[in-house]
């Protein structure tokens, strides 16, 4: 009795969260930071994907993610994602105001402006979504909501490895929250669970980048054990901000 009361709690308090974050929330948020004013058609305040700032040193998160896989991660691929969506959205007369509406039109959109939005906003989740140190969540929030819905911590890291580990070429791994239920998905190359026509929509609680560019000078082909290190790097206070 006290833990399916405990669980009703925590499924309450999960969708209570969801509703908030589909009105406009914490991480869709930086959106409106990020718009600047651009003189282009009848748009006043059109769309500027911003590069969010690298809150660590490139080699912050030794031995797990290396130094120069960070560095031009983050100022190579990072940055042209970056580049290459404002480009897009300048040259194809864009009109979105906010992140979110950017993502609810994704399957309209150019290759072009959709690879690289995705791109340009799936690397500002995952740099926030890291942390220098060992990492001992989740706890919090973030383990309630995970046991809850998976059982157990332990399964939950498995369903995510396999996720990851079984992404056929480039992708992602996620955790979302889907109207107060957390789920376990993956994506192709710079798809994310916020773009109209992903197969499993929600709010992006966690990410790994799978790319071979976010793992490869350290690990070559072991992607097993590049996600077994990267746990230890989960920035899981950052996990628990976004469950509100
Ligand atoms: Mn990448």
């Amino acid at each position: 009795m006290k833990t399916n009361s405990r669980r009703k709690f925590i499924e309450n308090t999960l969708k209570a969260t969801a509703v908030v974050a589909i009105g406009g929330s914490a991480i869709l948020n930086t959106a409106s930071a990020s718009i600047i004013n651009v003189d282009q058609g009848n748009v006043a305040d059109p769309l500027k994907f911003t590069q969010v700032p690298l809150g660590f040193d490139y080699g912050a998160l030794e031995p797990n993610i290396d130094a120069l896989t960070n560095e031009i991660h983050y100022t190579k691929h990072h940055t042209a994602y970056i580049k290459n969506v404002n480009e897009a959205i300048v040259a194809e007369k864009l009109s979105f105001t906010s992140e979110k509406e950017f993502f609810d039109n994704t399957s309209k959109l150019s290759a072009k402006a959709r690879n690289n939005g995705g791109g340009a906003w799936n690397h500002n989740f995952f740099w926030q979504s890291l942390k220098p140190g060992t990492a001992t969540g989740p706890d919090g929030k973030a383990k309630d909501a995970i046991v809850a819905t998976f059982g157990t911590v332990d399964k939950f890291k498995e369903l995510f490895t396999q996720a990851a580990l079984t992404r056929f070429g480039s992708g992602w791994a996620w955790l979302v929250n889907d109207n107060g239920t957390l789920k376990v998905t993956s994506t192709a190359n710079q798809d994310n669970p916020l773009f109209d026509n992903a197969q499993i929509k929600g709010t992006p609680l966690l990410a790994l980048d799978v790319w071979e560019h976010a793992y490869y000078l350290k690990y070559q082909n072991k992607r097993n054990e590049y996600i077994a290190n990267w746990w230890n790097v989960v920035n899981w206070d950052e996990v628990n901000k976004r469950l509100g």
